[in-house]
C-alpha cells in the first residue's frame, strides 16, 4: 500500500492540474493529500480506524513534515496579534466587530465561536460583538449549501450587511484548503479598505498553494488575493494564520483535522480577546494549545470503546436503521452538524444520521431555519418509531437527565457518552435502571486538561449561590478570582465541545469506513456539489482508475448525466451545470469508478452497485 502511494506521489502533477491548484509548482495542496497514516483505515478494526484517526489528529499538535502544527511560533506570535484586534473592539462594541466567516464546516464554526462567546460577553454584563457569516445562510448550517460556497459577490454582500455602521472591524475569513471563493470576495472588499477592516485568513495550506483558478464575478485567482493579503502583512494590517497540520485521514475531508484545529484557533483568539473577564485565569496560547492536546489524547484514549461506538452505528445503518445524536446546548448543536455532514462527503442520505438539541436552536430567531431539530421534535417524530436497528446516542449528563423516559422502553440500541469536567463530576447519573437500559456507556473525563490552569477556589455551586444571595461559604475571595470562575465555565465547556467534535467526527467517520465508503484513504462516494468538490471527484476517479484526467473527467460526466454517449452540450457546458445536474444523481463518484476499472457502461455499473454496495469491497476485487 505504501508503493502504491509512492505511485501515487508521482501522479500528482497530473491531479494538481485536474484540480486547478497549483498549475505554477505542481503540487496538490497539503488539505488535499492523502495521509499515509491512514492508507490502510479502510481495512481496519473498528478500533483501529480511532488510533488511525488520533495518529492523524496529532499531527495538529506536533506538526507534519518540517513543520510544528498549530506550536508553531510565527503562528502563536500572530494569534497575539490577533487577539489584541479582538480585545480593542470587545472593549469598543458600539464601533466595532468581529466577524468570522466561512463554508461548509468553517461556516458551522464561525457561527458555534460567535455564539458561544456571545453568550460569554452577555454574562459579563458586556455588549456581543461577534458575528458570523455562513455561505448559504443558516439552512446551511445544519444541511449543506455548498454551491453558495462558489459566488464572491455574494460574500462581499453579506459581509457589507453585517458590517454595516461599524468603522473597526476584525473579519477572520475561514477557508480551510485556501479556496473558497465565497471568502475571497471577503478578503478583496477588507483589503480595498483597511481603515474599517483588518482582515485575517485562517486554513492550512502554505500560501503559495493557494487556489489557482479564476473565480467568476472576482477576476482573479484565490492566490492573488493571498498575495496581495501577503503584502498587506508585512504592515501588520491582514494577517494569514495557516499552521500546517498534515493531511486529512480521509484525503480532503475539511471538516475532521482543519475543521477541529479552526474551532481551535478561533477559540484561542476569542478566549485570549475576551481575556480581560477571565484575567484570573492567566491563559496563553502555548498552555492553550496544550489543553486542546490533552483533551485530543483523552478522548482517544477511549479508542475501544469508540470503536464499539462506531461499531453500533454501522450496524445500524447497514440494517436500514439509523442513528442519533441527542445533546443539550453546544453539545447537541455539534452532534447536528455531524450529521449534515455525512451526506456531502459520504454520500449518506438525510436519515441515516440525525442530530437533536434540547431546547432547540435558541438564538437564530432573526434568520431562522427550515428543519426540525429539536429534542421535542425527537420526541414527537422519531421516539414513536424507533426500532431495533436504531441507535441513539446520548452525549453528557445534562443530556441524559432530560432525556424522555419513553426512550427507555423502545426496542433501539442506546449509548451514552459523558464528559467529565469539575462540573458534572458531582452530577449524579439519572438512576441505577437508566445505566442498565444503556448499551454502552463511555466517561471521557477531561477533568486533568483543564486543571494546569490553576483554577480560583471554591466550587461553582457556591459561587453560584453567593450571586444568589445564599451563604458565603468558600467564596473566590478577590473580583480577579470570580471572573476566574466564569473563565473556568467557559473553558470546561470549550473542552468539552472539542471532546464532542472529535467524538462524533470518529463515530460517524469509522462507521461509514466501515459500511465501504471509503477505498483506501478517499471518498468514493463525495457528492459533487461544488467545484472544489467537482475537481477532486476528478482526481479520485482518476487516481483510482490510472487514467489521464480527461478521461477521467468524461467518466464522471457519464456518471453525472447517465449517458454513454455525451451531447455536446453536456461535454462543453460549464462546471456549474455539471453540478446541477450532479446534484440530483446518486452515487456519481463510484459509478464513474467502476466504468473506469471495468469499461462498462453506466447501467452496467449501476448494476454492480446494486449487488455490491460496499464500493471499498467492489474495488478491491477488480484492482
Ligand atoms: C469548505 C467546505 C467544507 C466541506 C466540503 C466542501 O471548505 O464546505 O467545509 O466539508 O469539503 O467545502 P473550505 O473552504 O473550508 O476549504
Amino acid at each position: 500500500r505504501y508503493r502504491m502511494y509512492n505511485a501515487a506521489d508521482s501522479r500528482q502533477s497530473r491531479t494538481a492540474e485536474t484540480l486547478g491548484f497549483n498549475v505554477l509548482d505542481n503540487q496538490v495542496p497539503i488539505t488535499e493529500l492523502p495521509n499515509t497514516l491512514s492508507i490502510d483505515i479502510d481495512i481496519a478494526s473498528p478500533e483501529c480506524i480511532a488510533t488511525t484517526l488520533h495518529a492523524c489528529d496529532k499531527e495538529i499538535f506536533e506538526g507534519w513534515g518540517t513543520s510544528s502544527g498549530l506550536q508553531d511560533t510565527v503562528i502563536i506570535d500572530k494569534l497575539y496579534k490577533v487577539a489584541m484586534l479582538i480585545s480593542n473592539v470587545v472593549q469598543n462594541p458600539s464601533a466595532g466587530c468581529v466577524v468570522i466567516s466561512g463554508c461548509g464546516t468553517s461556516g458551522r464554526l464561525a457561527y458555534l465561536t460567535s455564539r458561544r462567546f456571545n453568550k460569554y460577553l452577555r454574562s459579563q454584563g458586556q455588549e456581543e460583538c461577534f458575528n458570523y457569516i455562513i455561505s448559504g445562510d443558516n439552512d446551511a448550517l445544519y444541511s449543506s449549501v455548498e454551491l453558495a460556497e462558489d459566488d464572491p459577490s455574494e460574500g462581499a454582500k453579506r459581509l457589507r450587511e453585517v458590517v454595516e455602521g461599524k468603522t473597526r472591524v476584525v473579519y477572520i475569513g475561514v477557508t480551510c484548503g485556501l479556496s473558497a471563493p465565497f471568502v475571497a470576495g471577503q478578503l478583496e472588499m477588507c483589503l480595498s479598505d483597511l481603515e474599517t477592516f483588518t482582515p485575517v485568513l485562517l486554513g492550512f495550506n502554505p500560501a503559495h498553494q493557494a487556489r489557482k483558478t479564476q473565480m467568476k464575478n472576482l477576476n482573479k485567482t484565490f492566490h492573488q488575493v493571498v498575495k496581495n493579503m501577503m503584502m498587506s502583512e508585512q504592515e501588520e494590517k491582514a494577517f494569514i494564520l495557516n499552521p500546517i497540520i498534515g493531511p486529512e485521514p480521509v484525503a480532503g475531508s475539511s471538516r475532521m483535522k482543519s475543521g477541529t484545529t479552526t474551532k481551535i484557533v478561533l477559540d484561542i483568539l476569542a478566549l485570549l480577546g475576551t481575556a480581560s473577564f477571565h484575567s484570573a485565569l492567566c491563559l496563553s496560547a502555548p498552555r492553550l494549545v496544550e489543553m486542546y492536546k490533552d483533551v485530543c489524547d483523552t478522548v482517544y484514549g477511549q479508542a475501544k470503546s469508540l470503536g464499539s461506538l462506531a461499531y453500533m452505528a454501522k450496524q445500524s445503518l447497514r440494517n436500514n436503521g439509523h442513528l442519533y445524536y441527542l445533546g443539550c446546548d453546544a453539545l447537541g448543536l455539534i452532534g447536528i452538524v455531524d450529521a449534515s455532514e455525512c451526506r456531502p462527503t459520504f454520500g449518506a442520505s438525510f436519515h441515516d444520521i440525525r442530530g437533536f438539541v434540547s431546547g432547540g436552536i435558541d438564538d437564530l430567531d432573526s434568520r431562522p431555519i427550515s428543519s426540525t431539530l429539536s429534542t421535542e421534535d425527537f420526541d414527537s417524530e422519531i421516539l414513536p418509531n424507533l426500532d431495533a436497528c436504531d441507535t441513539v446516542i446520548i452525549f453528557g449528563a445534562d443530556m441524559l437527565q432530560r432525556v424522555n423516559s419513553r426512550l427507555f422502553s423502545f426496542p433501539c440500541k442506546r449509548a451514552f457518552v459523558n464528559f467529565i469536567t469539575d462540573e458534572e463530576s458531582s452530577s449524579a447519573l439519572r438512576d441505577e435502571v437508566t445505566s442498565s437500559k444503556l448499551d454502552l456507556t463511555i466517561t471521557v473525563d477531561i477533568c486533568f486538561a483543564l486543571n494546569f490552569l490553576g483554577w480560583p477556589q471554591g466550587p461553582q455551586e457556591t459561587f453560584n449561590r453567593q450571586k444568589d444571595g445564599g451563604p458565603a461559604v468558600g467564596l473566590p475571595t478577590s473580583p480577579e478570582a470570580w471572573s476566574g470562575t466564569s473563565g473556568k465555565m467557559l473553558l470546561m465547556q470549550l473542552a468539552r465541545e472539542a471532546a464532542m467534535k472529535w467524538t462524533v467526527n470518529c463515530t460517524s467517520t469509522s462507521a461509514y469506513i466501515q459500511l465501504g465508503k471509503v477505498y483506501r484513504n478517499l471518498m468514493v462516494d463525495v457528492r459533487v456539489s461544488n467545484a472544489k468538490l467537482f475537481y477532486r471527484a476528478c482526481g479520485i476517479v482518476k487516481d483510482i482508475c490510472n487514467i489521464g484526467e480527461a478521461e477521467s473527467c468524461t467518466l464522471l460526466l457519464k456518471s453525472i448525466y447517465d449517458e454513454d454517449n455525451l451531447s455536446k452540450v453536456q461535454t462543453s457546458g460549464d462546471v456549474v451545470n455539471h453540478i446541477l445536474a450532479a446534484s440530483e444523481m446518486d452515487k456519481v463518484v463510484p459509478i464513474a469508478i467502476l466504468m473506469g476499472l471495468r469499461s462498462c457502461s453506466v447501467q452496467q455499473a449501476r448494476s454492480l452497485l446494486d449487488t455490491q454496495p460496499n464500493l471499498s469491497r467492489l474495488l478491491k476485487d477488480f484492482q
